[in-house]
Parts: C-alpha cells; structure tokens; sequence
C-alpha cells in the first residue's frame, strides 16, 4: 500500500500526504488567489462561509450507477457501511465540505449504531437526514407496493409504509440524524388507476402517522417528483403537491427540492425563492440532467441555472437570517455510469461549492437598485458579472485553510485511491443501493 495508509483496517489519507501534494502547487495557488481576492469584497468572509459549508454524500451514491440496460461496475465498491463512510470520510479528507452521510433504509442499516456513530465521527462525519424506502419490495416483506405505498387502497399496505417510516426514524435517533425525508414513488402508470383525491388522501393520513411519530427537534421532507416510475400521475408530483402536504402536516415539515425532478425548463429558481419565503424549504438534492432525472453530475449541463438557484438560495436564507449551512439539509443525490463515483462526487462538491462562492459575491445592494428602477439590463450585468467570476481559487483558498487538498481529483489519482480500495475490496465488489 504505497501513500495511503491503514490504521486499525480504516483507509485514510494522512494530513501529511495532503499537505506534501498542496506543497507542489501551493505557489500557482498563491498567485492566482491573490488576483481572484482582489476581484470581490471581503474574501475572508466568503471563505469562512465556504469552510462551513458542508454538503452530505448519500450512502447510495459510492456504488457505480446503472440503467435499465446494464451497470459497468469499476471495482473497489464499498462492500458495507463501513466501507461507504470510509469512502466518504476520503471524499471529506479531500474537499473538507463533504462532512456528513445520509443512508437510505434498507440499503445500510446499521447493525451496531454505537459503533457505526464511532466510525463516522473518527472520519469528522454526522449523519444527515434519513431516507426510506416503500418504492421497492424488500425481500420477504409481507405486502407489494406494486400499486404504491402511503397512497395504497389497502389499509394494511398504508401500515406498513407508515411503520417503515417509523423505523427509520428509530435508525436515526440512534445515530444522531434529526431528519428523515421521505421520496414516494406512489402515483399511477395509466388513466383511471387511480382516484387522485383519495390518493392524496390516503397519503396526507399516512404522512399524518408518521409525523406523529417524530420527535419535537426532527424535521420530515417531503420530496416531490413529476415523473418515474409512474409516468401518467405522481401523488406527490410538484412543489405544490408537497406544499399540501407539509403545509397540512405542521411545522416539522419541509418540502425537499431534487433539481432533477421537475419537468423540462421548470424556473426551479422561483420555487425555491417562494418555498423558503413560506418558510418551507427543508432540503435539495443536488444533481445535473439533460433529459429527466438523469442524475448527472452537479454543474454538467448546466452550470448557470446552479448558480441561479444559489443565487435565489443565498437572497431567500439571508432575509430570514438563516444559517447557510445548517438550516437546510444539502445532498448530492447523482449516479454514475461511468465515472468513478468518487471522482464524479469531487467533481459534483465542487460545482456546488463554485456556484455558492458566486452567489455570495453578488454586489445585492446594487441589484436591488436595479430591480427598483426597472434597469433590466443592470440587473443581468450584475449577476453574469458574478458568474463569470472565477472563484476556483476561493474556493480552493477555503480547502486548504480546512486542511484540506487544493486540487481534490489530482490528489485522488496521485495517492492512487481507487487502485488501493480496489487492491482491499476486489475487483468486483458491489455496493447496496440502486
Ligand atoms: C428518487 O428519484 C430520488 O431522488 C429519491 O431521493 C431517492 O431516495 C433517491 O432518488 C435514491 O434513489
Ligand atoms: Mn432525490
């Protein structure tokens, strides 16, 4: 095992091995950090928002993704949840932003909670929300959710969605999460399946249950989508729908935003703008599509609309002086067919951690003059102006006063990650997940 080490069977980058790489470009770095500080006002403040910022990595996402028609798997997939915090307590060791694990149930429950919150915490890992699961059959679970789950016409499916939710929230208390977000499937494939009032009935009556079970500091996100697997009607389909439902709900409970859940050229900008106005956004999946859900890498396709939503994000949790990092859940919610997963999250952490910095350098005074007198054309100038900012070196500036690396991904190759996980797991692990 040539650079990375292993202390007690845990693969970690030593803080030695960073800092010789850092060393290597610490000059060019220093340079362009000096000419891009110049640029904006008070760098120091946009870089202490920047180290706390910290965006969780779901336990799903560490496995190579697939599609219907096949999965070309790398090696040196986490073969359990230790595995999976190890490989993002390397993600975190690396970018410093990406400190907290989200797990879906059942994919990684975790056996010993003790022991799982010790692993965690020695990689500087909290648990982020929890995620369920009534979208799938489980093997030797008692009813089908072929015809959804907290929607369904039979009570006693609607039970056990509820009490699966219940569970989770179990699973998490025990680990220190204080969220659990919920992602329904349920909706139909054809007209007349379904009478959509009592599906949403139904629904709201399950959602109530298990609202009922969670505790006084947990919040509940609900999280929408328009379409897949059911492509004629989702029960929770739009932000409106989930405004229902967690307006109906209480105050514990949020709707959660997946940016590739919406349908084509929707100004997710504005929902956002308007769901943190009510006081009802909980979360974001962060992701990237060119057609649908495709779950693609943060910033890919399209980088600008990112830097629109930050925009909207940073304006709307400032008026409510909120804490940026703390008071909505944030997660990448991506799959990879053919990238190294951990190379394409570095990637996707730091196309968020680039459209943050933008937003936060946008001169908001000005903007609002020029929203106050009409001045269109300002107004656009304003925000391409900080667009077209380049903030690489903030941001990089921001990982190494974390401690950690200036460039992730070369630092990555370098120490031959994926080649040592490969050399402890095998060529042909596979990790839980979709
Ligand atoms: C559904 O498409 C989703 O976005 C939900 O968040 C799920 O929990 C996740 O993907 C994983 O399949
Ligand atoms: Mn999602």
């Amino acid at each position: 095992m040539a650079a990375v080490a292993k202390k007690n069977n845990i693969m970690i980058l030593k803080k030695d091995q960073i800092e010789q790489n850092n060393k290597k470009s610490l000059s060019k770095h220093k340079k362009s950090f000096e000419f891009a500080s110049a640029e904006i006002d008070s760098p120091d403040k946009v870089i202490k928002k920047l180290t706390d910022f910290q965006v969780a990595i779901p336990s799903w996402a560490l496995g190579t993704g697939g599609t219907r028609f096949g999965r070309f798997p790398g090696g040196g997939e986490p073969r359990s949840l230790e595995e999976k915090i190890e490989d993002i307590g390397l993600l975190h060791a690396l970018n410093g932003s990406s400190g907290a694990i989200s797990l879906h149930i059942p994919w990684d429950i975790p056996k010993d909670a003790n022991a799982i919150k010790k692993l965690a915490a020695q990689h500087g890992l909290r648990f982020d929300a929890m995620n369920s699961n009534t979208f799938q059959d489980q093997p030797g679970q008692k009813l089908s959710y072929k015809f959804g789950s907290m929607q369904h016409v039979d009570k006693a499916v609607r039970k056990q969605a509820v009490d699966h939710n219940i569970e989770v929230i179990k699973y998490g208390k025990e680990l220190g999460s204080k969220s659990l977000s919920v992602w329904l499937s349920d909706g139909s494939c054809f007209p007349g399946q379904l009478n959509f009032r009592k599906a949403f009935q139904n629904t709201l009556e399950s959602l109530q249950q298990v609202y009922k079970a969670l505790p006084d500091d947990w919040k509940i996100f609900v999280e929408y989508k328009a379409f897949e697997p059911n492509f004629y009607s989702t029960t929770v389909g739009d932000w409106g729908q989930s405004l229902l439902y967690t307006s109906k709900l209480g105050n514990k409970a949020f709707t959660l935003v997946d940016l590739g859940h919406h349908l084509a050229n929707a100004n997710i900008e504005q929902i956002v703008a308007l769901l943190l106005m009510e006081e009802k956004l909980g979360g974001f999946h962060f992701n990237d599509s060119k057609f649908s859900d495709d779950d693609l890498t943060v910033g890919s396709i399209k980088p600008y609309q990112l830097f629109l939503i930050f925009n909207e994000l940073v304006e709307g949790m400032d008026a409510r002086k909120m804490n940026h990092d703390h008071d909505l859940a944030w997660m990448i919610d991506a799959s990879h067919n053919v990238k190294d997963p951990l190379e394409d999250l570095l990637q996707s952490v730091e196309a968020i951690m680039i459209a943050y910095a933008q937003s936060l350098i946008i001169d908001r005074k000005k903007l609002v003059e020029a929203q106050q007198n009409n001045d269109v054309v300002t107004a656009q100038e304003i925000l391409q102006q900080a667009y077209r900012t380049d903030v690489r070196p903030i941001v990089a500036e921001a990982r190494l006063r974390a401690g950690a690396a200036l460039n992730p991904l070369a630092v990555y190759r370098n120490e031959k990650v994926r080649e040592n996980l490969i050399k402890e797991r095998g060529e042909k692990s596979v990790a839980t997940g979709l």
